[in-house]
């Protein structure tokens, strides 16, 4: 295994690291010191043609400017919060309102905006990277000082663990995922539209018009949101479910997984040959097919477009404070394993 690492960009006089981590088996991944992000990863299709599959941009400037949150770490809570607030032990929390009124994966200066620290764990057949960092009580309107840990691991065996550790000094709220929007088809070569996908999930929380869980489960029998056996994104994307039009034309909504099937996820492109697979120990995954991609900038000579890229992020319930709740120093670990092939 091989790892290279080098400047990708400086901020505030600080520099940003990139690591590029290379396996055995011609699959490679580079991440940076900002957000986490993973900005690359190459995989061979099935000519052993390697290729970019996720979203990224080559430069800082560009994550600062445009950032859909691409590749990122999404903390310290994942998806949104109604009217940007949230109550525990009775005292009202009030957050950025980033996304109407609403705030959203944290506000503006969330995990994915900030610099980490990093260091690199190398063994025979792996190598990690260690991202700390640590977040002030009160940043960003939570509560406690919450020393983060997320680790990078890409093996021989073309698996990439992302593991997840924090611990706060006071109770707070914690949720935190990987927001990489996938694209099998290679140097997006194409949109997800024909990906084909399975998630082993009998469930999706229904949204209100401002994309809030209103706690209800809807069953996924016999809508376009089922997604037991392995069928074509664009059937879920093309239909009149009113779910599907509140957010925009596509799916942004979280599954309840049932861990009854090993993977929990599977993404598949015929065309390329591409497969991932995901196996967490999260409940849930926000399942979003990459509806608010906007067509106004570009990603590596690519024009954006709408299903350009899904994101497929392993998490508990967003906006469930009973599910997200950490409390003082109580261990959060979480680990999601991505196969790919
Ligand atoms: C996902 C979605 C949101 C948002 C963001 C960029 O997490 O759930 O709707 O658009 O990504």
């Amino acid at each position: 295994m091989k790892l290279t690492e080098r400047i990708f960009g400086e901020l505030n006089g600080r520099k940003v690291k990139a690591y590029t981590i290379e396996n055995e088996r011609g699959l490679d991944i580079t991440a940076i010191e900002y957000g986490c992000t993973i900005t690359e990863i190459k995989v061979p299709d099935l000519n052993g043609k390697k290729e970019n599959i996720v979203l990224g941009f080559d430069t800082l400037e560009e994550y600062i400017q445009y950032s859909p949150y691409f590749g990122c770490v999404i903390g310290r809570n994942a998806g949104r919060l109604g009217q940007a607030t949230f109550e525990m032990d009775g005292i009202p929390y009030q957050l950025e309102k980033n996304d109407g009124e609403n705030n959203l994966h944290s506000g503006s200066n969330g995990f994915h905006h900030v610099i980490w620290n990093s260091v690199i764990e190398q063994k025979e057949d792996e190598i990690s990277i260690l991202f700390s960092y640590m977040s002030r009580d009160g940043e960003e309107g939570f509560p406690g000082n919450l020393d983060v840990k997320v680790v990078y691991t890409l093996t021989n065996d073309n698996e990439l663990i992302i593991s997840y550790h924090a611990k706060s000094d006071k109770r707070t709220i914690v949720n935190l995922t990987n927001h990489s929007y996938f694209n099998l088809s290679g140097n997006l070569k194409k949109t997800i539209l024909n990906h084909e996908l399975t998630i082993d999930s009998e469930g999706f929380l229904e949204l209100d018009d401002t994309l809030i869980p209103t706690g209800k489960i809807i069953p996924v029998e016999g809508t376009s949101f089922d997604f037991r056996s392995s069928h074509p994104v664009i059937q879920g994307i093309m239909s009149e479910h009113p779910q599907t039009k509140i957010v925009g034309g596509g799916i942004d909504h979280p599954y309840l997984l049932k861990h009854q099937h090993s993977p929990d996820i599977i993404l598949l492109d015929k065309e390329s040959g591409r497969k991932l697979e995901i196996e967490t120990e999260e409940p849930a995954v926000v399942f979003y097919t990459g509806n608010m991609l906007e067509n106004t900038f570009a990603i590596r000579g690519k024009q954006s477009e709408k299903h350009l890229g899904l994101c497929l992020e392993t998490q508990k319930l967003p906006n469930q404070i009973q599910d997200i709740r950490l409390e003082k120093d109580q261990a959060y670990t979480s680990k999601t394993k991505y196969l790919f092939s």
